[in-house]
């Protein structure tokens, strides 16, 4: 259980940070005035996830018409355990986590597709806030923000502080090239139209895909906005993310895209 912050934390703030402006070339296939008709899927990654998944499931099933969770072919009992707790269960190509949620994209079945970790860090309770810029018609992909909601992960070490700087500047480095004031572009929970994610034809495998998620949206220029949401710490088991292995391609994925050297 994380020491830091209560896990049913309290409604963070409402305040969404404008990532652009409404494109028109973009329409949003949604009544006046929002609908609450659009559908959502819940998807989750997993990866050797047995002892936090089924509170996962159980925290986002009030605020889901689907839940997904996309495994990366876990060792443990993660697949029993969340069929047992509600969910539908799909393999990836055991590419890593990017691949995970592009699988996703493709077997969802909703309007609205949110991706939530499978380790207890996010706020399910924030889905209705993430979901609703997008059931409005004023963004099509909406980012939950941890430099303005608090984060348990990113301080107290030389790693969380790595982390915390080296995430600040590749925001920033998007801010500037795509003219924006978004806050936080690596979080991992996060809503986007369907039609959306697929269209930006994503194609990293491991985790830079959350960046190149918000750059392809950017470029092809889309809404993209971020909302407050509180990060907990992992409640059990270890990440999967080895700085030392990622950080080139956090950093590649953000300068092949800024310097336009990708299709
Ligand atoms: N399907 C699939 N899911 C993965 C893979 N790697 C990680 N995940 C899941 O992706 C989510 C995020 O992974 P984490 O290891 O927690 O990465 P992180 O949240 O950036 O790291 P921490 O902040 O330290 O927790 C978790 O739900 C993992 O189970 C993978 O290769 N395949
Ligand atoms: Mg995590």
């Amino acid at each position: 259980m994380n020491s830091d912050t209560p896990h049913p934390s309290a409604p963070s703030s409402p305040t969404a940070t404008a990532g652009d402006h409404p494109d028109p070339s973009h329409p949003v296939d949604n009544d006046a005035g929002g609908s609450p008709r659009l559908t959502v899927t819940v998807a989750i990654p997993t990866l050797n996830e047995e002892e936090n998944i089924a509170e996962v499931i159980l925290g986002v099933l009030p605020h889901a018409d689907e839940v997904l969770v996309v495994d990366g072919h876990s060792e443990d009992r993660t697949r029993e355990i969340a069929e047992e707790a509600g969910a539908r269960v799909v393999l990836d190509p055991a590419l890593g986590k990017g691949a995970a949620l592009r699988h996703a994209l493709l077997e969802a079945n909703s309007d609205i597709v949110v991706f939530i970790d499978a380790d207890c860090s996010h706020e399910p309770t924030d889905i209705p806030r993430l979901v609703e810029p997008i059931r409005m018609g004023e963004a099509d992909l909406v980012v939950g923000c941890r430099m303005t909601g608090g984060s348990d992960e990113l301080h107290g070490d030389l790693f969380k502080f790595t982390r915390l700087i080296g995430s600040e500047i590749i925001t920033m480095t998007i801010n500037y090239r795509w003219g924006v004031r978004l806050t936080d572009v690596q979080n991992g929970f996060r809503a986007i139209r369907r039609d959306v994610g697929l269209a930006l034809r994503l194609q990293e495998n491991r985790f830079a895909i959350e960046e190149e998620m918000v750059m392809k949206a950017l470029r092809q220029r889309y809404r993209v906005v971020n909302v407050s949401s509180h990060e907990y710490k992992r409640k059990h088991g270890v990440s999967r993310i080895v700085l030392q292995r990622d950080w080139f391609s956090f950093v590649w994925c953000v300068v092949k895209h800024v310097l336009g050297l990708t299709g």
